[in-house]
């Protein structure tokens, strides 16, 4: 690419400061350097943990007040080293070491003062677009920390809905697909319809130099990207990681209404979201909560970059298995969520011994 081309690149991606090549006291030469550098890097490079599958019911409480506040958010970039699948090892990148991201939430209004933190021990810069936000690049612009670096922005937060927040440095895709993607709520004042319980999904895909299951370390493919072609396809960074298998399924009752938030990371793959034997009551696609939601939705897409906010009814108990109907992601490719929901058989809803 030209340099002036990849100028206005990296300008429309909200980067680099207009007119120069310096941004933030960031060297886009040197971050050039960083690119090559990631793209030679082979083997684990980084902390070794456990996992990076966030907790989906690690949600904050609904909103119930009627006054904005002002909320201080950090977001540390955490490059780690952690299962994909057991025997499975790859590099992934993190907002707080988890996938998705931190789950923010605020009310119409309100005002955040967000801090981005690189650790010197990171080996790429970083930043973070919210698409919540009304500024250059929703805050990519001003939050581009190099390893080492922290920077401050705040925003009020205008417009209620769902919406991701990821990285936006020039290699995006690389760093989305690695996990670097979340979700911040912006209630509106009147809140959100009550239901009995929430949980937070993200979906991403990976992009590895090995087939699925191959054990050993997975080094990131720029091939694979490039051709859209995904090794993994998953919810929290991990293979069938929310299950009982793994990290333990979703719970709840019989009788209750769950609400699932859904930020789609991608950063290329569609989710084409459905809850195998339940269907979605409400649907606000887009995370436009205060558009008129659908009815009764099987299957919902929800491209990357955006958010889907669902209810279900649960009426009869029995696992829930929350999929891509894009099903070889889910025979295949890893993705697979599970809502046990217990409670007494209900016969007249659903009988699998009518005799
Ligand atoms: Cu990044």
């Amino acid at each position: 690419m030209k340099a002036s081309s990849r100028r206005d690149f990296l300008k429309g991606l909200g980067v680099a400061a207009a007119g120069g090549l310096i941004t933030s006291g960031l060297s886009l030469e040197a971050e050039g350097r960083g690119r090559r550098q990631a793209r030679s890097a082979a083997g684990p490079m980084g902390r070794r943990v456990e996992r990076v599958a966030a907790d989906p019911s690690d949600i904050p409480p609904p909103i119930h007040r009627d006054w904005p506040i002002t909320h201080n958010i950090t977001l540390r970039v955490e490059e780690v080293v952690a299962e994909i699948e057991p025997g499975v090892t790859f590099n992934f990148m993190t907002y707080n070491g988890q996938i998705p991201g931190p789950m923010i939430r605020v009310r119409q209004g309100d005002v955040v003062n967000l801090t981005l933190e690189n650790p010197a021990t990171n080996r790429l810069p970083h930043n973070v677009d919210f698409h919540a936000v009304y500024g250059p690049g929703g805050g990519a612009a001003h939050t581009l920390v190099a390893p080492g670096q922290s920077k401050t922005i705040r925003f009020r937060c205008l417009y209620p809905g769902a919406y991701v927040y990821h990285c936006a440095v020039p290699d995006l895709d690389y760093h989305i697909s690695s996990g670097m993607f979340g979700m911040i709520l912006v209630e509106p004042p009147e809140g959100l319809p009550p239901v009995d319980r929430e949980y937070y999904l993200g979906q991403h895909e990976l992009y590895t130099d090995k087939q699925p299951g191959e054990p050993g370390h997975h080094n990131f493919d720029f091939d694979k990207l490039f051709a859209e072609k995904p090794t993994y396809v998953l919810f929290n960074g991990a293979k069938y990681g929310l299950t009982a298998e793994r990290y333990g399924a979703l719970k709840a009752k019989v009788g209750e209404t769950v609400r699932i938030f859904l930020a789609v990371g991608g950063p290329n793959v569609t989710s084409n979201f459905h809850p195998i034997g339940n269907v979605l009551s409400y649907v606000w696609r887009e995370g436009a909560i205060l558009s008129n939601p659908e009815r009764n939705a099987q299957t919902v897409a929800v491209p990357p970059g955006s958010c889907g906010i669902f209810h279900m009814r649960l009426p009869v108990p029995g696992p829930v298995k929350l999929v891509d109907h894009a099903l070889t992601r889910v025979a295949r490719k890893g993705l697979l969520a599970v809502l046990e929901v217990e409670g007494p058989e209900q016969p007249d809803i659903y009988n699998p011994n009518p005799a």
